[in-house]
């Protein structure tokens, strides 16, 4: 299976910055890491002039969320048929800045799991633990539980694990951690899709950075990256891109 190097931009990018960052990925973005796939995720305001700079290349582009209806009076929300309709490939769904700073459950994150799936989007859905679930030895229950209450049945997206303690920290969790979690999330989204374990491909999240991709990239059952800081400047991200191959 292809890996997977995403960028996500968040809260990131005005129009001339957000624009030379994609043209720099994009002239960049050398045969070498086009044998993985790039995905770009920027703020909304950017989705629409980067499609044009970035498809060209080969090179996705995500949305950060989607609201669960199609339609309808829900000021300030983006339906996933208006990300189609741009352009958009992918989109990201439960990161846990979601989860936490706006509340959203699993069971609204499967609706829109559901909601992206109908409009032709891949989800990429993301789970993890905080620091006082691994504190309290619960991890594997609350990645469980995100597993089966989050992913609807007939889900074909990518799933990403990003402890919640690793983002944006500039510490990434230990490859033998992230190893032991691709493991049991394999495990536990094929009991719960009744599907072929590694059927799903599963990213590593949370402080990334050029000088260690190579090693996460290397663990057994990590199909690729969610960068989030280092996926800023053209040289980080395309570092990342490149990492080991
Ligand atoms: C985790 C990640 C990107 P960062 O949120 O989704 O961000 O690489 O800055 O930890």
């Amino acid at each position: 299976m292809r890996q997977m190097i995403m960028g996500n931009w968040k809260m990131h990018g005005l129009r001339g910055s957000g624009e030379r960052l994609a043209r720099e990925i994009a002239k960049g973005a050398d045969p070498a890491c086009v044998s993985r796939d790039l995905v770009i995720a920027p703020p909304f305001t950017l989705l629409s002039s980067l499609a044009p700079l970035l498809s060209p290349h080969g090179i996705g582009l995500a949305a950060q969320d989607c609201h669960e209806d199609p339609d309808g009076a829900h000021t300030g929300d983006i339906a996933a048929p208006m990300l189609a309709d741009l352009g958009v490939s992918h989109v990201i769904l439960g990161h846990s800045e979601r989860r936490q700073n706006h509340h959203e459950s699993s069971a609204l994150i499967c609706r829109k799991v559901e909601a992206a799936q109908k409009s032709g989007l891949i989800p990429v859905l993301c789970v993890g633990e905080t620091e006082a679930d691994k504190a309290a030895d619960r991890v594997e229950d609350v990645l469980g539980r995100q597993i089966e209450e989050s992913l609807p049945r007939g889900f074909s997206g990518i799933v990403a694990y990003e402890p919640v303690w690793a983002i944006g920290t500039g510490q990434a969790a230990t490859e033998q951690d992230i190893s032991d979690r691709m493991a049991f999330l394999h495990a536990a989204i094929a009991r719960h899709l009744e599907t072929d374990d590694k059927a799903t491909r599963i990213l590593y999240g949370g402080s990334v950075k050029p000088e260690d991709a190579a090693s996460i990239l290397a663990v057994p059952g990590v199909g690729g990256v969610l960068v989030g800081g280092a996926s800023l400047t053209a040289e980080s991200f395309l570092g990342i891109a490149r990492a080991g191959l």
